[in-house]
């Protein structure tokens, strides 16, 4: 006779097991979480394949925004895709008209080069409001989602001390699973 175990642990970050006994053990690490598993990530919220806070009434600065996501665990958004954006866009979370929120674009490295600064990787062009990056006064080096239009999401570069709305991205789950024998 032998006793049949499965074992599921997702975690938002690293982690580690160690297992010591008389029992067999094959584990698997998977991306994401199995919607089978009903398994809740809150305050996150799932969106396509990505994990998100979105802030809707605390304002702060670019860089406070940061340091609320961080506490999370998480960064402040990073749009690798127009199709990225335009899906948190969309979710009912975000809802009126003019509302900004935070992301980690910026050019504070370089003036005219905006970039994700949670992995470095330029902004591509067709994430922008038309119009912006238009650096309106000369100083505006972070970037936020502008929800202008509801039919027609961007991006736009403010003063990093601006006070908004702003949306944290947690690090891709994994699920490792264990069968023990
Ligand atoms: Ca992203
Ligand atoms: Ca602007």
């Amino acid at each position: 006779m032998s006793a049949n175990f499965t074992l599921f642990l997702t975690a938002l970050g690293l982690f580690s097991v160690s297992l010591t006994g008389a029992y067999n053990i094959a584990s698997h690490v998977a991306d994401g979480v199995p919607a089978y598993l009903n398994i809740t990530i809150a305050p996150f919220v799932q969106i396509g394949d990505g994990y998100y806070l979105i802030e809707q009434k605390v304002l702060k600065t670019c860089f406070q925004a940061q340091l609320e996501c961080r506490k999370l665990g998480a960064d402040l958004v990073s749009f690798e895709t127009r199709k990225e954006m335009e899906a948190v866009h969309a979710h009912p979370s975000i809802t009126g008209e003019r509302l900004q929120f935070w992301t980690s674009g910026t050019d504070l490295a370089k003036q005219g080069e905006h970039v994700w600064f949670t992995n470095s990787k330029p902004l591509s062009k067709d994430v922008w409001f038309p119009g912006e990056p238009n650096n309106s006064g000369g100083n505006e080096r972070c970037v936020t989602l502008w929800y202008k239009f509801a039919d027609s999401p961007g991006l736009n570069d403010l003063p990093c001390e601006r006070l908004h709305r702003y949306i944290c991205e947690a690090p891709t789950p994994k699920t490792a699973s264990f069968v023990i024998w």
